[in-house]
């Protein structure tokens, strides 16, 4: 506990520590790939660690106050992390697990629930009638899929790397109205998929190595490219810069206040907090 307060800091922009706002950047720690902000602000960072070593996995999180705590330990290769009815589902190589909000790991299904056994689970999002979505990002080029859970922890394939346009799914987005938007790592294409018929359609192209994808309120889309270290808006059918200079930018996510874009940096082992406003130039 005392190492991991003096190894992990905020830094806080002057003005944003007067209005008791968010900090501008977390470093400190073990590749990062994903982050959730729960209703009450509490921000939860999946941290990979070593890359293929097992049980240096872990959540950290950061309270509403700025307190910096490990919330679960002792997982593999965590990734992609949705809040869903008071728990945190996190996908962990091959299986999703489900966390308690006292911290307490279970294994939500196991590689064999799935059709097929999967590669390198992604991202995860949830629907609003207790469905979970997962991306498999395949070998990271090819042979992806995207696997529905429904509430009795049933697997189904959505789509898989028999429709051509499915090579290395990543990061997913809820829609609405049993709509999945979805990106791809390796093509850096934007896709919208049918919920009802597995169908894609093209939305925007250019991403990059496409992973954290984010919808406002309002509806702009952001995707993070981790190949590029760049952040792009969807423009008509385009990829548009709104910021660039960073390094492994992994999945992000809107912060509750709909005002930043928190990017987990995965090899400077940072978390970044970009107003959407600068970013939007
Ligand atoms: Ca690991
Ligand atoms: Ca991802």
């Amino acid at each position: 506990m005392k190492k991991l307060t003096l190894a992990l800091f905020f830094i806080f922009a002057a003005h944003a520590q007067a209005k008791n706002e968010l900090p501008t950047k977390v470093v400190g720690l073990k590749t990062p790939e994903s982050v959730v902000q729960a209703k009450d602000g509490g921000i939860y960072v999946s941290e990979i660690n070593e890359f293929g070593k097992d049980g240096d996995g872990q959540i950290t999180k950061i309270d509403k106050n700025g307190k910096i705590s490990i919330f679960a330990r002792g997982l593999d290769d965590p990734k992609g992390m949705v809040m869903m009815n008071h728990q945190l589902f996190v996908t962990d190589k091959t299986k999703v697990l489900a966390i308690d909000m006292d911290g307490t790991v279970h294994v939500y299904v196991d590689a064999k629930a799935f059709p097929k056994t999967p590669q390198f689970l992604n991202d995860i999002e949830a629907d609003s009638f207790n469905n979970l979505y997962v991306s498999d990002s395949g070998d990271l080029k090819s042979g992806g899929a995207i696997y529905k859970i429904d509430e009795n922890k049933t697997v189904s394939t959505v789509v898989d790397s028999t429709n051509p346009a499915v090579l290395a799914p990543n990061g997913l987005c809820y829609e609405g109205r049993k709509r999945l938007l979805e990106v791809d790592f390796e093509s850096g294409i934007l896709y919208r998929i049918n919920l009802m018929t597995g169908t894609m359609a093209e939305v925007a192209s250019g991403f990059g190595g496409g992973d954290g994808l984010v919808r406002t309120k309002t509806g702009k889309i952001y995707i993070s490219d981790w190949k590029n270290g760049i952040i792009n808006q969807v423009s008509a059918s385009r990829a548009k810069l709104v910021n660039s200079g960073l390094t492994s930018s992994a999945d992000m996510t809107l912060s509750q206040n709909g005002q930043y874009l928190l990017v987990p940096l995965m090899k400077p082992g940072e978390l970044e907090f970009i107003s959407i406003e600068s970013a939007i130039k």
